[in-house]
């Protein structure tokens, strides 16, 4: 959508009659909150793409929670590129939206777009992933999870399964796509709680960039590559399931043959936990949508707000995952 004239002029009205406003201050807040032709608040999303069931349950979650609070969503999906994430962003500057938020397709080389948004006094939120800039003023909050909590519950849950015995546990991991924070992060959390103990080993790692079919197809390799695989830690579900495609087709049993430990929690993980073929899942909620909206409410009001939301999440073992599925949300 593009920007009417009378959007235009009420923005730059806006400017000239406020020369000492908010945006005026740099504080990322903008004095034209009720921005809409309408009056709506017009929110720009730059979205990572559709790679994933989670990533499919936030979109939804964001689009759904918009509508349902009368804000306006420019939405735009990169396909899992920085690049296309940056000349959204860029667009939704041009088209001077009131709040951008993205959730980063990788964590580094934000800031010359940050600040560009920044110098246009639209605040930006970035919801899910976080970003490495120093600058911590090129955004207001971060809404998402910890990330490194994340791997260390998964690694939790393993150490326990071999309490007390003394034998080596080979470990193959399918990371996330690189560079992407929760890739970065599930990999750091899980290793360094596994690092004391020298029976576990990561015997082969390598992204199989968060879908279904990279994972299978990695995990095809590690199979070929490998004979003595115990478990296998997935940083998302979808690799985890593409993954089991790829054990059961080498015949092998997945879940009991090899151990499987995924994070996000969707409703197939959830189906493949009941069917004993995934051990445990570590819970990632996509729902951010409502916070987010609320978020862009009080933002376009000039309220302050958390630099950092975390969501809370659990943890899912198979034993509970019949109880849990029929009210899994995603
Ligand atoms: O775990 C994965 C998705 O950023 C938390 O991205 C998100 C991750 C999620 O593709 O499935």
């Amino acid at each position: 959508m593009h920007v009417s004239r009378r959007k235009i002029f009420a923005v730059v009205a806006a400017a000239g009659l406020v020369t000492s406003g908010l945006a005026a201050c740099g504080d990322g807040t903008k004095d034209d909150a009720a921005g809409g032709d309408d009056g709506k608040i017009v929110l720009g999303f730059a979205q990572v793409g559709a790679e994933s069931g989670w990533r499919t349950a936030n979109t939804k979650s964001i689009q759904d929670s918009a509508k349902a609070a009368g804000i306006e969503l420019q939405f735009s999906d990169a396909q899992q590129k920085q690049e296309n994430q940056i000349k959204a962003i860029r667009g939704y500057i041009q088209q001077k939206v009131d709040v951008i938020a993205f959730s980063p397709v990788v964590n580094t080389g934000w800031d010359p777009v940050l600040k560009e948004a920044k110098a246009a006094g639209i605040p930006v939120i970035l919801t899910d992933r976080a970003v490495d800039s120093t600058d911590t003023s090129l955004y207001v909050t971060f809404i998402g999870s910890d990330f490194i909590v994340e791997g260390q519950r998964a690694a939790d849950w393993l150490l326990k399964q071999y309490e007390g015995k003394n034998e080596q546990v080979n470990i193959v991991e399918l990371q996330g796509s690189p560079g992407a924070a929760p890739a970065i992060d599930r990999k750091k959390g899980f290793g360094d709680a596994i690092a004391a103990n020298p029976n576990f080993k990561i015997i082969a790692s390598q992204t199989g960039e968060f879908t279904r079919a990279k994972g299978k197809e990695v995990m095809t390799a590690f199979l070929q590559s490998n004979p003595d695989i115990d478990v296998l830690y997935a940083h998302n579900d979808d690799m985890a399931l593409g993954a089991i495609q790829a054990i059961e087709e080498a015949g092998k049993k997945p879940g009991v043959d090899i151990k499987i430990i995924s994070i996000d929690g969707v409703k197939d993980a959830f189906q493949a936990m009941v069917d004993g073929k995934i051990n445990v899942v570590v819970e990632c909620n996509p729902l951010l949508g409502p916070q987010l909206m609320e978020l862009v409410q009080k933002v376009t009001k000039g309220e302050t707000i958390e630099k950092r939301i975390l969501t809370e999440e659990g943890v899912f073992t198979q034993d509970q995952a019949a109880a849990a599925l029929p009210t899994r949300e995603y």
